[in-house]
């Protein structure tokens, strides 16, 4: 086994393919990572500057050279504003996919999406009634029509607040309103915190970071929230059931069709085309044995939470999927895309196709999706990739996939549990689960591949912590077979009884990163039954290999609605040890939170069971020491 692949990636399916494309001379993200040794010292630390022309700056972090930069400021003032930017980027991003989905709710109402409908009525006339309209009687699509046009008021400015806040308990929105961090509109939090980060404005290192608060609630009660209610309504609320995860989805003899990206308005409509008896026939004309779709990264884990659709890898298996020769087609929307990708496919069969108007790529051909012609061109995309299966060479698909169950939304979740939280209320009063921990987020090279979140996640549920998890996170846990019922055999006593009689796996697949907002509202659920606040129950959230900025703001909403967060990477803020102490401690006396970091798993379960435990002494629990 070559060495290398070994120090990159716990997973053998990725050692296997990254030693294969070592060989064919082809470049990896972890090649483009060892090119660019040694990586900027200030821009680690956070202590550059390029805001304005009179720059850019950077501050000493010896005392030696300059303190401050051309317009004077300081190395606090420079970090807060690098950390408030990156939130803002996450929660743009996060916020504009759900955007994009209301405007696909918007399009249907109109009757102007073949193919897109309403499969989650329920759960419209649910989200309509918290929404204050009127729900009696009234049309399914004039209701859609009129939930749409409310959540677009959310982006606003006019409104002042956003209603889903509602959902979080009376302490925790009183103590937003008391810190001055009630979100009051998804763009404008956004907006304002690039207008508080423009040189000249906001200068107290403390009220940036508030308002990164502030902008993150407004991502996380908000714009994602508002991304993961649309798509239940639109696609589906998810349900548990069976899927398999890793290369070995990829099929020797069909049409292996791979979407990459976030938004499930692209890829529903690929499930959908894939199964056109037409194509499926076209493929075995072409000497296919039919069409298989797969995933990777969020969107995959969007298809696999209400479709069971495989997903092949996460996002440091983005380019090694089209190493295995096996791909005839990738289709990608939005985020987490690399843009070496298209650069790579020459090097294969494998057609490269972009469909946002947002996001175009190099050596991509851009086929753009809209509501009115996404049904029809994700036909003519199917078709081009059946056609694409003659071009096929070599192929390599050196494992098996892995069995594993998604689907736990949060109504799967109280279902599974007979309808009430108070099953699994009872399990952690009675000590039989300690607490739960959410883990979630990315996958950075600079962590070895996966090795963060499953050997948190190991030692969690062998202590039993109950773990829930997302996005990458959450591909990397059902690759190492924690997600079948069979896998309490790894739980301790207590989470494998209580797992095994209710039939569920001890790490429950809760979707992508989007999908973090269902995370919130199982826990504003557990404290809303316990009447208190989610900082007082025995919860954390961990990313143990995060790298984007929507993982930033996920972190930051975490925290600012009450759960202790320990994050590997450490983010760029070490110039700056007001904002370290801020962030690591101060929060506390702020919002009831904070966040930690340790790039050690190991360590960090043990901050988190320390934590936990502490909780659960808080509450009048029983404790280990
Ligand atoms: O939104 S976990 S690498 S794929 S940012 Fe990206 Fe991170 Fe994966 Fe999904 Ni989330
Ligand atoms: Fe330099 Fe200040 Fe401009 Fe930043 S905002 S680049 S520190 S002058």
């Amino acid at each position: 086994m070559d060495k290398q692949a070994e120090q990159r990636t716990i997973t053998r399916d990725g050692q296997l393919l990254l030693g294969k494309m070592a060989k064919e001379q082809v470049e990896t993200v972890w090649d483009r990572l060892a090119a660019q040794q040694p990586q900027c010292g200030y821009c680690e630390m956070g202590l550059s500057c390029r805001i304005c022309a009179m720059g850019p700056c950077r501050i000493d972090p010896f005392g030696e050279g300059p303190q401050k930069g051309v317009c004077g400021a300081d190395a606090d003032i420079i970090v807060a504003r690098n950390l408030g930017r990156m939130i803002a980027g996450g929660a743009a991003a996060h916020s504009d996919h759900g955007r994009d989905l209301v405007e696909v709710l918007a399009a249907v109402a109109a009757g102007e999406a073949p193919g897109y409908q309403i499969t989650d009525e329920e759960k419209l006339r649910r989200l309509a009634a918290e929404y204050g309209l009127e729900t009696d009687g009234k049309d399914t699509l004039v209701l859609a029509g009129e939930l749409a046009a409310a959540l677009q008021e959310e982006y606003g400015t006019r409104k002042g607040y956003l209603t889903m806040t509602g959902r979080a308990p009376e302490k925790r929105r009183q103590l937003w309103q008391a810190q001055g961090i009630s979100p009051r509109g998804i763009d404008r939090e956004t907006s304002e915190m690039m207008h508080r980060t423009h040189m000249g404005v906001d200068n107290g290192w403390q009220s940036i970071l508030l308002h990164g608060l502030r902008n993150a609630l407004s991502d996380g009660w908000g714009g994602s929230m508002i991304a993961t209610e649309v798509s239940d309504i639109l696609f589906g609320t998810p349900r548990p059931g069976p899927n398999t995860v890793n290369i070995g989805v990829l099929k020797e003899d069909q049409v292996n069709i791979i979407v990459h990206g976030h938004n499930p308005v692209v890829s529903e409509m690929l499930v959908q085309a894939c199964e056109d008896p037409e194509l499926v026939a076209l493929a075995r004309e072409k000497g296919a044995a039919g069409i298989n779709l797969a995933g990777l990264c969020c969107t995959g884990n969007e298809l696999l939470m209400r479709h069971g659709i495989p997903v092949a890898g996460n996002h440091l298996m983005t380019e090694l999927v089209i190493g295995t020769g096996a791909v005839e087609m990738m289709i990608v929307d939005y985020q987490c895309i690399m843009p070496a990708l298209g650069a790579l496919a020459p090097c294969y069969h494998t057609r490269m196709i972009s469909t946002s108007d947002k996001a175009r790529f190099p050596g991509m051909v851009h086929r753009e999706f809209h509501p009115d012609n996404a049904a029809e061109l994700a036909r003519e995309l199917v078709r081009e990739a059946v056609e694409n299966f003659a071009n096929r060479g070599e192929t390599y698909i050196p494992v098996q996939a892995v069995p594993s169950v998604g689907g736990f939304s949060v109504e799967a979740i109280l279902d599974a549990l007979g309808g009430t939280p108070k099953p699994l209320i009872d399990a952690i009063v009675a000590g039989k689960i300690r607490g739960a921990v959410g883990i979630v987020g990315c996958n950075n090279p600079k962590i070895k591949h996966d090795y963060g979140h499953v050997t948190l996640t190991k030692k969690l549920i062998e202590q039993d912590y109950l773990v829930v998890d997302t996005g990458c996170a959450a591909v990397a846990n059902a690759k190492a077979g924690f997600k079948v019922a069979e896998a309490i055999r790894y739980a301790g006593p207590g989470l494998r009884e209580v797992c095994g009689s209710l039939g569920i796996p001890p790490v429950l697949h809760m979707g992508s990163c989007v999908d973090n907002v269902r995370i919130l509202v199982l826990a504003a659920a557990l404290a809303n039954a316990l009447q208190v606040d989610i900082s007082d129950l025995p919860l954390a959230g961990a990313a143990p290999e995060w790298y984007s900025e929507k993982a930033v703001s996920i972190g930051a909403y975490f925290v600012a609605s009450g759960v202790y967060t320990v994050l590997g990477p450490l983010p760029p803020i070490a110039g700056s040890m007001n904002v370290v102490k801020l962030l690591t401690e101060g929060l506390n006396e702020v919002v009831g939170a904070c966040f930690a970091v340790e790039p050690d798993p190991l360590k960090a379960a043990e901050l988190i069971m320390g934590h936990i435990e502490g909780k659960r002494r808080a509450l009048g629990l029983t404790a280990r020491d």
